[in-house]
């Protein structure tokens, strides 16, 4: 009831807020805001590695977007072999399309399309091109800012955790293997009243 009646204050009835609480007195003389500027994507593994799961937030500051992740059950490193990549530290980009359905088993995770690259770059300079996760444990905890977009501009993508490192330099995705865990970036405070 009362975001009802804050976010339509001109046109309030008295049926649907009669007695203003005080709070909402103070917020109604406040600007409305109608904000994007914090997101969220809850990370699903895919059928190679069940276990991960983990939270990546992001947060418009200054200058940027401060992008953290938390994500643990990844699995443990394995050093290249002669016609293999090695399994972590893990390549980390933003995919195209919010869409984090596993569909073929042998081939995760291609619902969420190609890497987002809004400036049409080259890949190590795609606007969703992420520092790699380094895990402990099976756990990567990584933040860090990033001037490459706002966060209003990738709600409704996907964040995308890849099998092996990003080489920075492999078009178009780094060469960073086997897509093994997705999460669609949604926004987390949608709406942001001056409550206490
Ligand atoms: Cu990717």
């Amino acid at each position: 009831m009362f975001r009802d009646y804050y976010y339509s204050r001109d046109t309030v009835s008295p049926q649907v807020s009669p007695t203003p609480a005080p709070y909402a007195q103070q917020a109604s003389q406040m600007p409305y805001v109608a904000s994007f500027n914090t997101a969220y994507a809850m990370i699903v593994a895919g059928p190679d590695y069940p276990s991960i799961s983990g939270l990546v937030t992001f947060v418009d500051v200054p200058g940027g977007v401060r992008v953290c992740a938390n994500i643990t059950g990844l699995p443990a490193y394995k050093p290249a072999t002669a016609d293999k990549q090695p399994v972590g530290p893990f390549g980390f980009h933003i995919h195209e399309k919010g869409n984090c359905d596993v569909g073929n088993p042998a081939k995760p995770f291609e619902t969420s399309g190609g890497h987002w690259n809004p400036t049409n770059q080259p890949h190590g300079n795609h606007a969703g091109d992420f520092p790699v996760l380094v895990a402990s444990n099976g756990q990567a905890i990584l933040c860090f800012i990033t001037d490459r977009f706002r966060v209003s501009d990738v709600i409704g993508r996907s964040i995308m955790i890849h099998e092996n490192p990003d080489d920075y330099r492999t078009q178009p995705a780094g060469n960073s293997g086997k897509r093994i865990a997705c999460g669609v970036i949604q926004p987390w405070n949608q709406y942001q009243p001056y409550m206490q």
